[in-house]
């Protein structure tokens, strides 16, 4: 007959192995193919992109989209680049510090054939789609880190269609979007130039 210390151990050990042998990561990233830019390459729009802000504390992307059904945002000034390096001060373009959700849209002009490799620095969660595709996903509360690396592979070159998802909770924010283009093979800060909307 097992005693009570056997039991409970029989049941600990495989949950302890599994945390252990399945560790989670709320970092992925996808490779993507951009077929259809929502404007031609000639097109001239807008600079930046445009947002709108949630004030909420959030801990998961998961909260900020279940908020965006009952909430609308209220726009923000538009973003002129994704070159936010971590602060403790105003998060993007609005005015408080902490607990804001921002919901981003846009264009992103890939001019050139070929793939683009992206990533993301973030603070707190972010998730980046190009073309409608899932890019850049780093969701849940964290430090300011970069994401895994994601690739978007275009046909056609033109404007294709930005949205991005993300939250700051507390203390430091950061959002910063780097990419390598089929021309330049080293990861830099995505210029400004290439949003609109
Ligand atoms: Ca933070």
């Amino acid at each position: 007959m097992l005693s009570l210390f056997q039991k409970v151990i029989g049941l600990l050990v495989p949950c302890i192995m599994g945390v252990l042998l399945v560790p989670y990561s709320s970092s992925n990233a996808a490779d993507v193919t951009a077929v259809e830019p929502a404007y031609s390459a000639g097109e001239s729009l807008s600079p930046g992109l445009k947002v709108w802000y949630y004030s909420r504390d959030l801990s998961r992307l998961r909260e900020l989209r279940d908020w965006m059904k009952w909430k609308d945002g209220k726009e923000g000034p538009p973003l002129l680049s994704l070159d936010y390096p971590e602060t403790t001060g105003p998060v993007l373009t609005a005015t408080q510090e902490d607990l804001v959700g921002a919901r981003i849209e846009g264009a992103i002009l890939l001019s050139e054939v070929g793939q683009y490799r992206f990533k993301v620095l973030s603070n707190d969660g972010i998730q980046v789609d190009i073309g409608g595709k899932k890019v850049l996903k780093d969701d849940r509360t964290h430090s300011t880190r970069f994401s895994k690396e994601g690739t978007v592979t275009v046909n056609t070159p033109g404007w294709y269609s930005v949205y991005i998802l993300y939250f700051e909770r507390r203390h430091s924010a950061a959002l910063q979007l780097h990419w390598t283009t089929p021309s330049i093979n080293s990861m830099h800060v995505v210029p400004p130039e290439v949003f609109g909307h």
